[in-house]
């Protein structure tokens, strides 16, 4: 494959762009080399600047879950585009849209908006602070929830106090309320809980974890941390940014049989435009500005055009939802078939998958929390991501992502994604 193109469009970004890109994980840092310029992309496949055809396993990082250029959610945004893009006034869309989606998701009555899975989850423990009356919330180490001051946070020196900055910016003011704890260990979640008495707001997770790899939930982890949050008076937070319409019309909710008491949202509810959004119960919900006196605001929260794109997205998947049946067929597919290479090949790996997401990592032991993702083997990670991007296949490039499968992948891609893994080891 020839990059020149790309490359010299990433020199010329470098000079106007800090770093080149506008989201750090695009650079290429983790799996070095320069980033691919995309010039267009349609179904399950990108087309660079090089005239290269890609098969695509990242669909703009969750989205695209129908797969690029998708006719009925491109005619919905041009047709609204026609007719203005924001008005900063209400609009019918926007009741249209929440009333979809508080169809589809267990457990919630209302819905508000906003332009990303950041805001919507800095929103959400900001509603969850107000309502319970409480500062600290807890996280676990190797969740994303995108770049809030709350979230930028590692395991503080005195662990089961306080978190420490993980970014220069970030006031240990801040760092202060936030608790770390360990994915899929309750133990470690307990510890906070019984150190930190009558003082914890919030407990925030990813259901199904895609930021340190995909990473799957133990039996009784989640359901332990309800248990907890119920008998603490802590709310429960699921960031279903990537599980949300993608494990299903109900997400990681329906999926594990386990209620959040705020749900958060972004990728798929807007169907590749700008969407973030965060529900809950009404009395929760009651909170919010201008209803009550959790503030929470933004310009273009709502959009029609934004709307149009993730109305028509929701309405074909609450059409079809044979959709997410497809995607988790497609995804175990691909997972029998690179584990058969790998192993033919006697490369030492582990593969997670929940749903339509889906990791390799390059080590011999279980993936299970952020620390045995971290002791996979990131040169042949490397190997691994340009060795295919050389056969035609993109990855994210970073080990510590999951793979988001579209379903305008067919089998034959997959048969090729496949045959692609024998070819780079
Ligand atoms: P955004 O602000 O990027 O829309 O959403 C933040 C976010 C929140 N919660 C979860 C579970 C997420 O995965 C994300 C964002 N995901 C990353 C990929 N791991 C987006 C890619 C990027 O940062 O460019």
């Amino acid at each position: 494959m020839i990059y020149q193109r790309s490359s010299a469009l990433f020199a010329e970004a470098k000079k106007y762009i800090p770093g080149g890109v506008n989201s750090p994980v695009r650079a290429f840092k983790a799996v070095g080399g320069d980033p691919i310029f995309v010039k267009e992309a349609k179904g399950a496949y990108l087309y660079d600047v090089d005239g290269n055809q890609l098969i695509d396993y990242i669909a703009s990082w969750g989205p695209l879950i129908l797969g690029h250029a998708y006719e009925p959610v491109i005619n919905a945004v041009v047709e609204k585009a026609k007719k203005g893009t924001s008005f900063g006034m209400p609009t019918e869309i926007e009741t249209e849209l929440a009333q979809l989606a508080v169809s589809m998701v267990p457990n919630i009555d209302k819905i508000r908006f906003v332009n990303s899975g950041t805001e919507a989850c800095m929103s959400a423990v900001r509603l969850a602070r107000g309502y319970t009356g409480k500062d600290k919330i807890i996280k676990f180490a190797g969740c994303y929830h995108g770049h809030s001051d709350s979230f930028l946070i590692q395991a503080g020196s005195g662990a089961v106090t306080f978190g420490s900055p993980n970014s220069p910016g970030v006031t240990q003011g801040t760092a202060k309320d936030t608790l770390l704890a360990t994915y899929n260990d309750l133990g470690s979640v307990q510890a906070l809980v019984d150190a930190n008495q009558g003082e914890i707001a919030a407990i925030i997770l990813e259901p199904v974890a895609g930021n340190m790899g995909c990473i799957v939930p133990q039996d009784g982890f989640v359901e332990g941390l309800r248990d907890i949050c119920t008998r603490e008076g802590i709310l429960l937070l699921f960031d279903e940014v990537m599980t949300g319409f993608r494990l299903g019309r109900g997400g990681a909710q329906e999926a594990l049989g386990v209620n959040a008491d705020i749900v958060m949202f972004g990728k798929v509810i807007g169907g590749g435009l700008p969407v973030g959004a965060f529900a809950a119960r009404a009395e929760i919900m009651a909170h919010l500005a201008p209803e009550g006196p959790v503030y929470q605001a933004g310009t273009l929260s709502g959009n029609p055009l934004a709307m149009s794109a993730g109305l028509a997205m929701l309405t074909e998947l609450y059409n079809r939802p044979e959709v997410f049946t497809s995607l988790a067929e497609k995804t175990e597919y691909l997972h029998k078939g690179i584990a058969e290479v790998l192993t033919e090949k006697g490369v030492t790996h582990q593969i997670n998958r929940f749903g339509s997401m889906i990791s390799v990592h390059f080590t011999d032991e279980p993936v299970v929390d952020f620390s045995s993702a971290a002791k996979g083997n990131n040169d042949m990670f490397k190997k691994y991501f340009h060795g295919m991007l050389d056969n035609g296949v993109y990855l994210p490039p970073s080990a510590f992502e999951s793979y988001f499968l579209s379903d305008a992948l067919s089998y034959a891609d997959l048969d090729k994604t496949i045959e692609a893994v024998g070819k780079v080891f």
